[in-house]
């Protein structure tokens, strides 16, 4: 069998791959031979037999943003009743730098309301997901997308997912410029093959007139691919997290480049030592215009090099740990044609979001509201959906997600903010951004009951063990103290757990690691300190450190770093990502 792994791109070159065609992986045969994503999708649609799609087809449909799911709170039930497990897709948006319209919002909710199960989730990577969409209105879904000129192209698969941006909107000038950069990588690195609209819009098939994918070639990326833009002094979207990251340099008020930083991620297997969550290098500088450039560059270096015999392996953090950092920062300069310029000075200071009310820049007024994990629905104690809906209504700005999963009202102008202000009061949503310093720096990922990885709750536990550690940083007078906790229920870390002061990771029901010492702003991943336990144990390791800290602690000082200097952990690990951070 003849598997293209390399592709027809001008600039690229087709060198490597020394990996011998029978020791690809079998997902490398799937998408060389899916027909450039379409494999049987429109077949397994029109199945009214089940609510799934038959054979390989769930993987092509990631793809196209779509993941095949099954209630887990059912699945005991339904075996026992010798029924198929409760299918369902989520469906994820792509939405770069998280910007969307109160129009858009409004389709949404009406998605939402009608196909979604009441429920719209904001992702830690700035978009919305759709859960428990059944598969017979999965066509209806991303038709009213397109209605509103949104898709899924990519949100999910083994491309360029997401591309995430800065939401700073103190910044208002300086944001508008990156998030339109940030929006054109993104168009840029969608797949480009018809399969989309011929599946998912019913256009017919045309012939195609060249490579339908310039860039991918017949099997994309060896695994995901990331890229995000941040804008310091806020690294909300961190960016060390991130396989590909730019950092803006400003340079007498005028945006002139980006620091790059390569190779982070979060992914790691529990009892697999091989595999680690790792911070992004920074490597060097580019100026504005050589971005695409660059972006170009270092996805085809992953693309022709990353492992494709080993899925937990193929990410590009292993393929600079494999290879080397300077050998790969060498082909990106070679495929770029110039070299990157020397890394240029720049300052972060907290990875999280600042609440309430924020003046841009340019006299436009920003809300920012929590969201417990990003969930909008209604619920007995908050009907989140409805006044969203009922802000959207009057909303002439847009709106933001941030990559905490929390949401901004932007660019309100100064004389619509009381009437912002009001709808908010009227919806209760101004109490959102009431709890305590922990409960505002928390994430957890979606975990239980949809995604089929999750080991142990996340979303659902996070609110009960909050309380539970905000009565012990109440005895300390700590209530308010800013201390960034991230929960996620498997050690893939969809909530970037191991860059927090604390970090939880699902490894049975009930059982997790915990991490302690993150950066503040995500500069230092932290260190496992506990694995597999249960809350008490848990609470008891923590309230031990938060007494301490509160004897202890000097000014100013993060729990995170209090963690490290104070002996909690064994020794500094993890990568320093630059000198300047
Ligand atoms: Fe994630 C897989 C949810 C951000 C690392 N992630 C999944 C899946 C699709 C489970 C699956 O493969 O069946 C989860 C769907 C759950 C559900 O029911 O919705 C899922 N990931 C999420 C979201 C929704 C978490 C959230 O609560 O917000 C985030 C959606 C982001 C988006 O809008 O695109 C999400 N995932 C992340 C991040 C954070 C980031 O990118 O900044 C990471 C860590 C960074 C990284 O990629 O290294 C992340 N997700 C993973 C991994 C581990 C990848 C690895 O290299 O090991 C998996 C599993 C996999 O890919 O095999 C995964
Ligand atoms: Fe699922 Fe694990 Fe990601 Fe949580 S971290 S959403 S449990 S894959």
């Amino acid at each position: 069998m003849s598997i293209d792994t390399q592709t027809t791109s001008g600039t690229d070159r087709s060198r490597d791959v020394s990996q011998p065609l029978d020791k690809l992986h079998p997902d490398e045969t799937l998408k060389a031979n899916s027909d450039q994503l379409r494999g049987g999708i429109v077949e397994g649609l029109a199945d009214p037999v089940t609510r799934s799609v038959p054979g390989e087809d769930p993987k092509l449909m990631k793809f196209h943003g779509l993941y095949l799911q099954d209630d887990r709170d059912l699945r005991d039930e339904r075996r026992r009743q010798k029924l198929e497990p409760a299918f369902s897709f989520m469906v994820r948006v792509r939405l770069p730098g998280g910007v969307c319209t109160p129009s858009q919002w409004l389709k949404l909710d009406a998605l939402a309301r009608e196909y979604g199960g009441e429920s719209l989730r904001l992702t830690t990577r700035q978009t919305f997901q759709f859960h428990r969409v059944l598969k017979h209105n999965l066509r209806s879904t991303i038709q009213g997308l397109r209605e509103i000129l949104l898709d899924t192209k990519a949100a999910c698969g083994d491309d360029c997912r997401g591309v995430m941006c800065s939401v700073n909107p103190s910044l208002s000038a300086l944001h508008a410029e990156v998030y339109e950069i940030a929006k054109q990588a993104s168009d840029r690195a969608v797949p480009r093959t018809g399969a989309y609209k011929e599946i998912w819009y019913e256009e017919e098939r045309t012939p195609a007139d060249g490579p339908e994918e310039p860039l991918y070639g017949r099997t994309y990326m060896p695994r995901k691919f990331k890229i995000g833009f941040a804008v310091p002094p806020i690294n909300d979207i961190d960016v060390y997290a991130q396989d590909l990251g730019f950092i803006a340099i400003v340079e007498d008020g005028k945006l002139v480049g980006f620091n790059v930083a390569i190779g982070g991620g979060m992914g790691r297997i529990d009892r697999n030592p091989n595999s680690y969550p790792r911070l992004a290098d920074v490597i060097g500088y580019v100026d504005v215009e050589n971005v695409f450039v660059a972006i170009d560059a270092v996805m085809q270096v992953q693309r022709d090099y990353g492992d494709r015999a080993d899925r937990a392996h193929a990410r590009f953090k292993y393929t600079i740990d494999d290879k080397g950092l300077d050998w790969v920062k060498a082909e990106i300069e070679d495929r770029m044609g110039f070299e990157f310029g020397p890394t240029r000075a720049y300052r972060f200071t907290s990875n999280g979001d600042v609440l309430g009310w924020q003046n841009g820049d340019d006299g436009r007024q920003h809300f920012t509201l929590f969201i417990q994990s990003g969930r909008v629905t209604n619920t007995p104690d908050c009907a989140l959906l409805d006044g969203l809906r009922a802000i959207a209504r009057i909303h002439k700005g847009e709106f933001r997600v941030t990559p905490n999963q929390n949401l901004i009202v932007s660019n309100i102008a100064a004389e619509d903010r009381e009437q912002i202000e009001d709808a908010l009061g009227t919806h209760g949503l101004l109490a959102l951004n009431a709890g305590s310093g922990l409960r505002l720096n928390a994430m957890a990922c979606v975990a239980l009951p949809t995604c089929g990885l999750a080991m142990a709750e996340a979303e659902r536990y996070l609110p009960d063990l909050i309380a539970k550690i905000e009565t012990i940083l109440a005895e300390h007078n700590l209530y308010d103290e800013p201390i960034t906790l991230r929960m996620t229920g498997c050690p893939n870390g969809c909530a970037r757990p191991y860059i927090a002061d604390i970090g939880l990771t699902g490894r049975a029901p009930g059982k997790y690691n915990l991490y302690l010492g993150g950066g503040f702003h995500g500069e230092r991943l932290n260190q496992m300190v506990l694995e597999n336990v249960g809350e008490a144990a848990i609470l008891e390791k923590l309230g031990d450190l938060i007494a301490h800290f509160a004897r202890e602690r000097e000014p100013a000082e993060h729990l995170g770093d209090f963690a490290l200097r104070s002996g909690y952990l064994d020794s500094a690990q993890g990568n320093d990502p630059t000198p300047a951070h």
